[in-house]
């Protein structure tokens, strides 16, 4: 196979609009390198793919560990296949490496989607700063967009941080959810459900009798919340990953939405609101960086450090040396 180096990005960008699977895994490749030249390459490539996206469905779906995420995500992408959709599931697990991350191991429940021609699967990129996952997930969906997938499927591993960074990279934010949780509700869950565009109590199949319930207690949590939009009340279904159950009508909902959203302008001002986020997000991180890599800085650090810990100078003087060794560069 031919090195990433030695492919142009003009050679990339006509492999990617022609839909090659295995070239589109390769500028995948070249978005998520954190190696300078590959990121300017990246760059050139993006920018040309650019006008060619931003047109599928991103859907967010999260979870805890265990609630049906990727099972629910083979049959709604199979489904969503059967239907004439191309969709590309992708992965966020900041925790995760290549080798050992859970959400790769999940990969297993995709077996069927994995071997769909019309679908294209990508686990997380691998650790590092949630910053860098962030960008290469939302950089990778503008490959897949461009290459014309319509639909995009972002899995969460269901914990804090990676929840609300793929919420704010999304059109829609779906939060799967078990029946017999509802004591829980006040605490860990209500963050969650503060971000969710809907809530799909999973695994109707074995929980007949605690089902009704639940949605009633999700129904009424979501009640007192304000909405996010003037347009949309999170509504509360009920499916089952495993069989299929509820899933086509599940997704109605989300279409729905869709054309909510798209009447109204929401969609278009989100996206907006998301890519100045993304912009004052990415800045904030590049400024950390260049800071803690400053010579002046790395060479003054223990000494500022040791002083602050000792109770020897205050926080404020110790932050205004350090900054201005930064910008005395
Ligand atoms: N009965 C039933 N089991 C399910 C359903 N969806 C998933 N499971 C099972 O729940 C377990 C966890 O599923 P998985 O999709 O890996 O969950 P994830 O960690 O959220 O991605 C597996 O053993 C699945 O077979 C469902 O709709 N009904
Ligand atoms: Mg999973």
């Amino acid at each position: 196979m031919v090195s990433i180096n030695q492919l142009s990005v003009e050679t990339l960008f006509e492999a990617v609009r022609t839909g090659d699977r295995a070239m589109i895994g390769r500028a995948i490749t070249l978005v998520e390198s954190r190696n300078a030249k590959h990121q300017e390459k990246a760059q050139e490539l993006l920018h040309k793919l650019l006008p060619f996206a931003g047109k599928a469905q991103r859907v967010g779906i999260s979870g805890v560990p265990g609630v049906g995420k990727s099972t629910f995500i083979e049959n709604l992408g199979c489904w969503l296949t059967g239907e004439g959709h191309k969709v590309a599931v992708l992965a966020v697990d900041p925790s995760s490496s290549r080798t050992g991350g859970s959400i790769l191991g999940d990969k297993t429940r995709m077996d069927l989607l994995s071997a769909d021609e019309n679908a294209f699967i990508r686990p997380s990129p691998s650790a590092g700063v949630l910053g860098g996952v962030a960008r290469a997930t939302r950089e990778t969906m503008v490959i897949l967009e461009a290459a014309g997938y319509d639909t995009v499927l972002v899995e969460t591993v269901g914990t804090g941080q990676s929840e609300t960074m793929v919420a704010d990279m999304v059109d829609f934010f779906l939060v799967l959810m078990l029946p017999g949780a509802g004591d829980e509700l006040q605490g860990i869950k209500k963050g969650i459900l503060e971000l969710a565009d809907m809530v799909a109590v999973n695994k109707a199949d074995i929980f007949e009798q605690k089902l009704k319930q639940a949605m009633r207690e999700y129904k009424s949590a979501l009640h007192i919340m304000t909405d996010a939009s003037p347009t949309w009340h999170p509504p509360v279904v009920a499916c089952a990953g495993l069989t299929g159950t509820g899933v086509p009508e599940l997704w109605a909902r989300v279409e729905k939405h869709r054309k909510l959203m798209d009447a109204s302008g929401e969609r278009q001002q989100r996206r907006e609101q998301q890519r100045l986020y993304w912009l004052k997000s990415q800045i904030q991180d590049r400024l950390l960086d260049s800071f803690y890599a400053s010579e002046d800085v790395a060479g003054n650090w223990e000494s500022i450090e040791a002083a602050v810990k000792d109770g020897k100078t205050t926080v404020s003087t110790a932050t205004e040396k350090l900054l201005a060794l930064y910008s005395s560069k």
